[in-house]
């Protein structure tokens, strides 16, 4: 073989290799972000009636790489300061939408600001939503309604979360939880720029950026 014909070879199957591996990486993140998580136990309950803390939320930058698996940043059954809190504790309401007054595919709010160990009843108003950890504070747990109908999480860890409804993402349905402070403000604005990097619909490209810096001060 001279060494022509070796560098053509080793041309085609390089290109080859590369094109397997950009398939292989796009098939993986299809997947991943249109499973169902196996897992169930950060998975809270869904029964209205019932506050558990089964499902305390968050656990840091897990969304811009959805092909990281979420049990290996899971403590299962860690402790919670919300365990020992004394005090009520409210359970707020944010809706998951096809539509409303700010536009296509949205929570409702989809800003909310809560009390540590409050709780957030994500309701599923529309079917086909779901509404999971893009990004949140460190120590916190990541969450995933699962299209459940009703899905009721606690939040025992203080700082800012972004989460989205995995099919809806690139229309930029996501959402913004301030759990008392801002205390993860810097990471929130880079991973929040990156959740704006994959969002396709030009008219909601900036959606979140505005509203956190409309809400998060
Ligand atoms: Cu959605």
């Amino acid at each position: 073989m001279t060494d022509q014909q070796f560098f053509k070879i080793f041309t085609i199957v390089s290109i080859i290799i590369i094109f397997i591996a950009v398939v292989i990486g796009i098939l993986s993140n299809i997947f991943a972000s249109y499973s169902f998580h196996p897992s169930e136990q950060y998975m809270s309950h869904n029964k209205e009636s019932e506050i558990t803390r089964t499902a305390p939320a968050g656990k840091v930058n897990l969304a811009s790489n959805p092909s990281i698996k979420q049990e290996e940043t899971i403590v299962a059954d860690r402790e919670s300061v919300c365990d020992t809190m004394e005090g009520e504790f409210t359970t707020h309401e944010v809706k998951m939408l096809n539509e409303n007054s700010s536009g296509a595919m949205v929570f409702e709010p989809s800003f909310i600001k809560i009390d540590l160990c409050d709780s957030i009843n994500f309701e599923m108003v529309d079917a086909g939503h779901n509404a999971e950890t893009v990004a949140a504070p460190n120590g916190s747990l990541p969450f995933n309604t699962k299209y459940e109908k009703s899905t009721i999480i606690q939040f025992d860890v203080n700082g800012l979360y972004l989460y989205q409804c995995a099919p809806h993402a690139m229309m930029a349905m996501a959402g913004l939880i301030q759990v008392s402070d801002t205390n993860n403000i810097e990471e929130m604005k880079s991973e929040i720029e990156r959740f704006e990097s994959n969002v396709m619909i030009p008219d909601v490209k900036t959606r979140m950026s505005d509203i956190f810096s409309k809400n998060v001060n």
